[in-house]
């Protein structure tokens, strides 16, 4: 069984965000999301619109999503591979290059981001409504 694994806020979830979660999810048999805590999006200077709770059931509903773990710090990464035993690792590729060195554990792929949405340009357009 191939296991992958991505991190992510996915805050105000979105297409762009289905589409790297379904290509992700193809690219295995398995695919573990890691989803950023309140406290870890406020070291990425992120202030989600829903709690880590509610994010975390939202990607749970998901067909491609089989197991959801939090994502508390940047150091975490090379441990969740081992732990989980992932053979793959999966970002969109504004990530390109920064996670190079989980390359010594398992696969990493970077896939194109879906051009024409963000979480930040809803809610740019939303306030300006
Ligand atoms: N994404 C995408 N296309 C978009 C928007 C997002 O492919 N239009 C991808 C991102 O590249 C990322 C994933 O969806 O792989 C989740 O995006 P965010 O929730 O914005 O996650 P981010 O803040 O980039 O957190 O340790 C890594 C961080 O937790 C990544």
């Amino acid at each position: 069984m191939k296991k992958v694994i991505t991190y992510g806020t996915f805050d105000l979830l979105h297409w762009g965000h289905i589409n790297i979660l379904r290509r992700a999810k193809e690219m295995g048999d398995y695919l573990v999301v890691a989803i950023s805590t309140d406290e870890f999006n406020r070291l990425k200077h992120k202030e989600a619109y829903h709690n880590y709770e509610n994010r975390k059931m939202i990607l749970e509903a998901i067909r491609y999503v089989d197991e959801v773990i939090p994502e508390n710090e940047w150091e975490q990464k090379i441990q969740d591979v081992q732990n989980h035993g992932i053979d793959l690792f999966v970002m969109g590729d504004d990530w390109e290059g920064e996670f190079d060195f989980l390359k010594d554990y398992c696969e990493v792929v970077y896939l194109r981001r879906t051009e024409g949405i963000s979480t930040s340009q809803i809610k740019n357009e939303l306030s300006e409504n």
